[in-house]
């Protein structure tokens, strides 16, 4: 069985009257059900009933991920929470999680969503499928872990972490198909040419996502591994993995329209755009019973295609992705914002609030360095601390993103003072 193809290849006009009938039963469910809506619309002076179809979603509000933190852990909920059967996190953009809640009926369509992004990329019940995202709050794992049981595939839940037995079982199991961060990836495969062992690999398909990648790094990972690669784009707040995911002409990842509808406006007027324009990327949640979103801006720029693929699928085709309108730095699938580094370093009383993240690529793996001011006060007579109060601020800044940065303290005055808008990143990695 192919999962859903009937309805990813119905035609525009049948789409277009399903998700009418979505949109106007998702209004009056939130509406009835979660009070931020109920407010927000009355707020603009609307009803339910005054959606009557999709072409009057422009009427609804936006939703942010401050929304989320503002109502932070379960405000935004629409059942109790009995209801809800599971919990993911990831980073708000002061370190305050965003917190998503799925009842059994959410899961069972994301794993159906995530089986017909797979499906697309020709992954079947006959291959033996490695999970190499994280398990645990971040979707990645458990997300692509239930879609890729739901076609049947054997599934490795590997995680990250150990890339050594990931390649260990990879050959010993013979592993067909992958799911990771194409970074990770690619740092896969440069292990396994190291160790001269490519040939020995019987691996087809990889299906990466969470983190910008280009066709360039998708071609050198197909050559380096003989596979096909694809794209799977998600985010927690949507859902998770399984979003949209590309075919195998790479036209663009077909977005699971019946489920989540996309618009791309222009940030600044937040006026919809036309098709083939870069713009904000927005999605309306239809189906989702725990925690459905109206509008909720992504801040992921790139542009929408709602011409019928080469593939035969109808559904609209999202670009690869061009970059983010906030300043969210996404490092090894980690999203991090520079505001949470900056919090987490105010913990450290002996340093000062200047720092400056350099984010770089090497081995194909993100690294991050975090330079920062050491207060004057403790440069002059602790020069000897220093260990310490780089380990200290290491572990700080561990505890607060879930990640490992190199720690480098400089002297009072060292870095920039900005003219005007301060900037804390350089990133050299060459993504977009
Ligand atoms: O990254 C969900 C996911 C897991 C997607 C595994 C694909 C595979 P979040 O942690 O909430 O969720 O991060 C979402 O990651 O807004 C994008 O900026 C970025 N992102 C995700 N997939 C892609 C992709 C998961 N294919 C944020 N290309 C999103 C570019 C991506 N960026």
């Amino acid at each position: 069985m192919i999962w859903n193809e009937t309805k990813e290849c119905m035609s525009r006009d049948e789409m277009t009257a399903l998700q009418s009938k979505r949109l106007v039963k998702l209004v009056d469910y939130v509406y009835h059900n979660v009070e931020f809506y109920r407010k927000k619309m009355q707020s603009k002076g609307l009803l339910p009933s005054d959606i009557k179809g999709i072409e009057d979603v422009t009427k609804l509000p936006f939703t942010t991920k401050d929304d989320l933190r503002d109502n932070y852990p379960f405000g935004l909920f629409a059942v109790p929470n009995s209801e809800i059967v599971r919990v993911h996190a990831s980073s708000g953009t002061t370190g305050k999680a965003t917190v998503v809640g799925y009842t059994r009926r959410d899961l069972d369509i994301w794993a159906e969503c995530v089986a017909r992004c797979f499906t697309m990329a020709g992954i079947s019940k006959n291959d033996i499928m490695q999970i190499g995202y994280g398990y645990g709050l971040f979707t990645g794992g458990l997300g692509a872990h239930y879609g890729a049981e739901k076609i049947g595939a054997m599934v490795v839940p590997q995680s990250t972490g150990n890339s050594k037995k990931l390649i260990t079982m990879m050959l010993d199991f013979g592993a067909t198909a992958i799911a990771c961060t194409p970074s990770y990836l690619l740092h896969i495969a440069e292990i396994l040419e190291e160790e001269n062992l490519l040939d020995k690999v019987k691996l087809k398909t990889a299906v990466c996502g969470a983190e910008p990648w280009t066709d360039k790094m998708r071609i050198e990972l197909e050559n380096k591994l003989h596979i096909h690669a694809h794209d799977i784009y998600g985010l927690s707040e949507v859902m998770g993995p399984g979003v949209a995911c590309d075919c195998e002409f790479h036209k663009g990842l077909h977005v699971c329209e019946d489920h989540f509808y996309p618009e791309i406006i222009n940030s600044s007027t937040m006026q919809p755009e036309k098709d083939n324009v870069l713009g904000e990327l927005v999605f309306t949640t239809f189906t989702k019973e725990g925690l459905p979103l109206i509008r909720y801006r992504t801040k992921d720029l790139t542009s929408i295609d709602h011409t019928k693929c080469e593939c035969g699928r109808t559904s609209a085709r999202i670009g690869k992705f061009k970059g983010r309108v906030d300043d969210m730095l996404i490092i090894r699938g980690v999203n991090v914002f520079p505001s949470q580094v900056e919090a987490a370093l105010l913990e450290v009383q002996e340093i000062l609030p200047y720092y400056m993240i350099i984010v770089d690529r090497v081995d194909n793996l993100d690294t991050m360095e975090i330079q920062v001011e050491v207060n004057e006060k403790y440069f002059a007579d602790e020069i000897k601390g220093l260990e310490s109060l780089t380990k200290k601020v290491a572990h700080t800044v561990n505890q607060a993103l879930g990640l490992n940065a190199k720690i480098k303290i400089v002297e009072p005055h060292t870095i920039d003072r900005a003219d005007g808008k301060a900037v804390h990143v350089i990133d050299k990695r060459k993504l977009y």
